[in-house]
């Protein structure tokens, strides 16, 4: 047995869409393998890292915006609300903005994991009794059916902060906005959270921590399949690069293969040339512009924002 397959045991099931989607990234050129897959324990414990990095300015300037003009949020967004957040984070930014809302009425954490939909909930529940909570387990790019809150609310508000939305491709983001449009409504809200265009230097910086966690996040997808898949990537023999690319408006970041190697995934074989690259993550950028047209093509309009180019993050509020 290979130590990759004594590390995983043996009668823990393969995933198949993780085996079909890796095979296939794999074969591709250039190689790819999706963002989604970076999210394991190992993995969103380094994200959580990565947020308290000095570099990665994201996570703390829009935990500030929502500080500051949370007043200003809850008065565009008005009372008894159902509040459904795209994905369940730590909790932190959840908190700040059921807590400034005005008698939020329900809240909807959307995940795929039910382990993170559990545990979200058992953290929100005791601080928020007066809140229903009603996690729903889905793929939140698809259109939502909303479970009912006690009451009729005034309207949902879907919340998807950290510029997650940056992680699609154009064409995924634009079908993602439509689906959110869906699930709002007439008279919905959403407030997403945009990172924006600025200088190279301080995008690339948030991208290559001094303390390498990055790389770390980005490597351990290696580790996962090594795990996962019983694949033998040499993880010190593979290499983090995450660069801005102006005319895309994203940061992207790839696995770079360091040397000429042949590696195994579930049996079959790989070979790698030196030099050669996984396109492992994009991390799109807005100006208010891109931003407003993005969310054009999906049929929703730009209604209020917070943060803007000094703050370098900025919080959108959309509607159809
Ligand atoms: C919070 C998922 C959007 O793209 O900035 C952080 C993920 N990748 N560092 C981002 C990430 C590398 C992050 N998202």
């Amino acid at each position: 047995m290979t130590p990759a397959a004594a590390a995983r045991h043996h009668h823990d099931p393969v995933d198949p869409t993780l085996l079909g989607d890796v095979l296939d990234g794999l074969a591709a050129r250039p190689r790819r393998i999706s963002s989604k897959y970076f999210y394991d324990a190992r993995g969103s414990a380094l994200f959580e890292a990565i947020t308290r990095q000095p570099e990665y300015y994201l996570t703390r300037v829009e935990l500030e915006l929502l500080a500051t003009h949370m007043p200003a949020i809850a008065a565009a967004v008005g009372p008894d609300v159902h509040v459904v957040e795209y994905g369940s984070g730590s909790g932190l930014k959840t908190g700040r903005l059921l807590a400034g809302l005005q008698d939020p009425l329900a809240y909807t954490p959307v995940e795929i994991s039910p382990a993170a939909l559990e545990g979200c909930v058992a953290r929100l529940r005791p601080r928020f009794p007066r809140v229903a909570m009603l996690p729903l387990e889905a793929d939140f790019t698809r259109p939502l059916r909303l479970p009912s809150p006690p009451r009729e609310p005034t309207r949902t508000l879907v919340f998807f902060p950290g510029s997650t939305l940056g992680n699609f491709t154009p064409a995924e983001a634009v079908k993602l906005l439509a689906a959110m449009r869906e699930t709002i409504g007439r008279d919905g809200r959403a407030l997403v959270g945009i990172d924006l265009v600025k200088d190279r230097a301080v995008l690339e910086a948030a991208y290559n921590d001094a303390a390498g966690v990055t790389a770390e996040f980005t490597l351990n997808l290696l580790a996962r399949l090594n795990r996962e898949l019983d694949a033998d990537f040499d993880l010190s023999a593979f290499a983090h690069q995450a660069r801005y690319v102006p005319q895309c408006e994203r940061i992207e970041t790839r696995i770079v293969s360091l040397r000429p190697q042949r590696v195994h995934v579930a049996g079959l074989a790989f070979d790698f040339a030196e030099g050669e690259p996984i396109e492992v993550e994009y991390s799109h950028k807005y100006s208010d512009q891109s931003f407003a047209a993005l969310a054009a093509r999906a049929g929703l309009e730009v209604v209020d924002g917070w943060g803007g180019e000094p703050e370098g993050f900025g919080l959108r509020l959309l509607r159809q």
